[in-house]
């Protein structure tokens, strides 16, 4: 029965799927597939594969088109062209109730999304208890609609395995409809007692936040893995957990951090990504308070990254989304040090694209987009913080003036910088 038998290949080995379409052509695709197996990786899971559809929009029932399907069937199943035994397959987006029963109907096999594979990530990152109720909840949200689904659906084939006990496929042996009712209720009862300790967090932390005083508040926000805890130990001179994965932070750091005579507060926060489930960044909220209510965003940006234009979209558009837009914002543009430019030939006729543009050019664009409300650094190597220290500076100035105009925070604070 080796069906039955997962071992540890299998557990860690994944093959990716994404779709070219109308709005997502096939370098970006590329490029989210690429990003999703950074996902995969953070996760622990190691890609073999990755399949591309060219369709005009997801398949309603199979999210890839039938051919392509059967396609993948044949590779997972043929371990001499795998190599290894195949593990799950990762599709690039959120799959319904639907295209996750009927895909794993035919792949035998278990089968993550973006979303599950991002909340899988947030499970293994939760520290504190903040953190692991609000992941937990996302889970739960998640779960609800496709566990009905998913059990509606056995029920109707005689409450079996439909599926034909795949290699690690979920929930194959789906229970009757009182035990599907019953969990249904114990999923709601947690999730509603899992609000309640949010709510309680909220108020604690809302209370915590009026009692800083008066300090004017810095957020360190952007995509992740763009530098912003290394930044924040910089600044602040303590260390903050960094490292080359995804969602290495998920708890907001809160630090006082004096630059000449000034105080004010800097925090670090969860970093943003594409496709960022909704109910994820619902359940953020108490964490995302601390964006929502800075007076000033340092909007880190990795501009080593192919795609860094894209990431600043998005967040920018996740900044909105949260209630956070219209703040003063300074674009920090990090890991200088890395940026690599690619010669092309080019000609008078060829667009100049972001490939072909040295980090000068590229600097001379964004700072007259920018009104200079940008900079280029590298924390890595420390270039240019004492320019970056400089500005914050001048920012946190005027904004505590217009903020805090009787309050007298030079001599108040006189003492604390010269320690
Ligand atoms: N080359 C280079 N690498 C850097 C620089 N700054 C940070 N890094 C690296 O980038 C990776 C991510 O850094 P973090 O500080 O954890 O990034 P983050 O934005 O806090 O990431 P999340 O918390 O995961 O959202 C680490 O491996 C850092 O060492 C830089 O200036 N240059
Ligand atoms: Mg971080």
């Amino acid at each position: 029965m080796k069906e039955f038998i997962i071992s540890e290949a299998q557990v860690e080995t994944a093959v990716l799927v994404g779709l070219i379409t109308k709005t997502q052509d096939e370098r970006k695709t590329n490029e989210y597939l690429d990003e999703l197996a950074f996902l995969a990786e953070t996760a622990g899971a190691e890609v073999v594969k990755k399949f591309t559809q060219k369709l005009d929009q997801a398949n309603s029932v199979t999210y890839v088109g039938k051919g392509k399907l059967e396609e993948i069937k044949e590779y997972i199943h043929n371990e001499e062209e795998a190599e290894r035994e195949v593990g799950m397959v990762i599709f690039d987006d959120e799959l319904s109730a639907k295209q996750i029963r009927n895909i794993e109907a035919e792949l035998k096999i278990k089968i993550l999304d973006r979303t599950s594979l991002i909340l899988d990530i947030f499970a293994m990152r939760a520290q504190t208890a903040n953190a692991k109720t609000q992941v937990e909840l996302a889970q739960y949200k998640y779960m609800l609609p496709r566990l009905q689904r998913l059990w509606t659906h056995l029920e109707r084939q005689g409450g079996g395995s439909g599926a034909g006990g795949g290699k690690g496929s979920v929930g194959l042996r789906g229970p009757g409809e009182t035990q599907l009712e019953m969990d249904r209720r114990i999923i709601l009862n947690r999730m509603a007692l899992l609000k309640e300790r949010l709510a309680e967090i909220d108020k604690q932390k809302s209370t915590q936040r009026k009692n800083r005083g008066r300090l004017i508040r810095v957020a360190l926000v952007g995509y992740t893995n763009v530098g912003k805890s290394t930044l924040m130990t910089l600044l602040s001179k303590s260390e903050v957990f960094a490292e080359n994965k995804l969602f290495a932070t998920l708890d907001t750091t809160v630090r006082k951090v004096i630059i000449e005579n000034l105080p004010f507060l800097l925090s670090d926060t969860v970093g943003f990504i594409r496709k960022l489930p909704t109910d994820l960044v619902d359940s953020f909220k108490s964490t995302l308070d601390e964006v929502r209510e800075a007076d000033l965003l340092l909007h880190v940006v990795d501009i080593s990254h192919p795609d860094f234009e894209e990431q600043i979209e998005v967040v920018n558009k996740t900044l909105a989304d949260i209630g956070a837009s219209g703040k003063p914002m300074v674009l920090v543009f990090n890991k200088i040090d890395a940026y690599t430019y690619i010669e092309k030939a080019v000609d008078d006729l060829t667009p100049r694209t972001k490939e072909n543009l040295t980090l000068e050019e590229l600097m001379k664009t964004w700072m007259a987009k920018m009104e200079d409300n940008c900079l280029f650094i590298s924390a890595r190597e420390k270039i240019n913080l004492e320019e970056l220290k400089s500005v914050v500076y001048q920012r946190v100035k005027e904004l505590h003036v217009q903020k805090y105009p009787y309050n007298d925070f030079l001599y108040q604070t006189y003492e604390d910088g010269e320690e």
